[in-house]
C-alpha cells in the first residue's frame, strides 16, 4: 500500500491524523515509538538542524534526502513540508515527482513567494503569490502525482501575513477548487481564536490542517470538538526538545568537570544501540559471518 493510501486510511478510520515534527531518521523513529500517526518533515526543524534560518536556504535535495530516510526508518506516513515548492509551477512538477519517489504520503505547499521567510518570526517579511499563480502550482502538484492517493495539502499564509479572515477563506476556497485535498491554515496568534473563527467559517469539503505552535492551548480533544480538522501537526517539538536537552547536558558537563553527573539523566548507550538495531547485527553475525 502506498504511503498516501495509508494516510487516507488513518484519516478515514480515526478522523484525524496526528503528525509529529522530525528532523532526522532517529527523531522520526522516536515519534513512531511514541505512537504518532505520521511524521511532519518540517522545513523549520531541518533548517535549525543545519544551524541556518528557515528562509529557503536548505536545498530541496537536502530536505528530500532526509525525508526519504525518515520515511524508511520510521515506517510512518510522512507529510513533507515543501515550503513554496522550490519555485514556480514548473519546479513543483519536479518536486512532487521527487517527493513521491521518496515515499512520502503528503506534500504541504504554501502560498508565499520564493524565497520564503519562516512564519512565526515577529515582523517577518511575508510576501504572498497571487491566488491564480498558486492555483497553477496546486494543479501542477496534482498533475505530477502518479499515485492519486498522494495527498496534496495547500497551505495559506493569509493570516500569517495579516491579510485577514476573508482573504484566508477566499484563498482556501480557491485552493480546494484547484484540487487540494486538505487546506492548512497557519496562524501566529497567541490564542486559538483566529483559527477557531476560520474553522467555524470554513464551508469547503476539504479537511483542515493545523499547526498550533503559537497557540499551544489547542489540544487533540479541542480539535475533535471543533470538527472539520483532518491533520494536526505538532510543528517543531522534536528540535526544541533536543536543543533544551543538549544545552542542559553540555552546561552540566562543563560546570561539573566531567560526565559523571549527567549519566542518569541522558539515554544510556544501550538505549541508543537498541534504536540502531544492534541486536539484529549480532544475530546476523551469528548467521552469516563465517
Ligand atoms: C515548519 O515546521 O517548517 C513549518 C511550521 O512550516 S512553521 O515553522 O510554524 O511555519
Ligand atoms: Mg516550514
Amino acid at each position: 500500500m502506498g504511503a498516501g493510501t495509508k494516510f487516507r486510511e488513518i484519516l478515514a478510520s480515526k478522523g484525524l491524523v496526528e503528525a509529529m515534527a522530525a528532523h532526522s531518521p532517529l527523531s522520526a523513529m522516536l515519534a513512531a515509538e511514541a505512537g504518532f500517526d505520521a511524521i511532519w518533515a518540517s522545513g523549520f526543524e531541518l533548517s535549525a538542524m543545519y544551524g541556518v534560518p528557515d528562509v529557503s536556504i536548505v536545498s530541496m535535495t537536502q530536505h528530500l534526502d532526509m525525508t526519504r530516510a525518515m520515511a524508511e526508518r520510521s515506517g510512518l506516513p510522512v507529510v513533507a513540508d515543501i515550503d513554496t515548492g522550490f519555485g514556480n509551477a514548473i519546479n513543483v512538477l519536479h518536486a512532487v515527482d521527487q517527493y513521491e519517489r521518496a515515499g512520502v504520503a503528503a506534500i504541504v505547499m504554501e502560498d508565499k513567494s520564493f524565497p520564503k521567510v519562516t512564519s512565526l518570526i515577529a515582523g517577518g517579511r511575508q510576501d504572498m503569490v497571487r491566488v491564480e499563480e498558486f492555483q497553477g502550482k496546486i494543479e501542477a502538484a496534482c498533475a505530477a502525482r502518479r499515485d492519486r492517493d498522494l495527498v496534496i495539502v495547500a497551505r495559506t499564509e493569509a493570516l500569517i501575513a495579516g491579510l485577514g479572515q476573508d482573504e484566508a477563506l477566499r484563498r482556501a476556497r480557491a485552493y480546494e477548487q484547484a484540487g487540494a485535498d486538505l487546506i492548512l491554515v497557519h496562524s501566529k496568534q497567541k490564542t486559538p481564536d483566529e483559527i477557531e473563527a476560520f474553522v467555524a467559517a470554513w464551508d469547503g469539503k476539504a479537511p483542515i490542517a493545523l499547526v498550533p505552535t503559537a497557540y499551544p492551548q489547542m489540544t487533540v480533544a479541542r480539535v475533535r470538538e471543533l470538527g472539520k480538522i483532518g491533520l494536526l501537526i505538532w510543528g517543531n517539538h522534536a528540535i526544541r526538545a533536543s536543543v533544551r536537552a543538549m544545552r542542559e547536558t553540555f552546561a552540566r558537563i562543563r560546570a561539573e568537570g566531567g560526565i559523571h553527573g549527567v549519566e542518569s539523566s541522558i539515554a544510556s548507550v544501550d538505549e541508543v544501540f537498541d534504536l540502531q538495531g544492534m541486536r539484529k547485527v549480532k544475530d546476523d553475525e551469528k548467521r552469516f559471518l563465517r
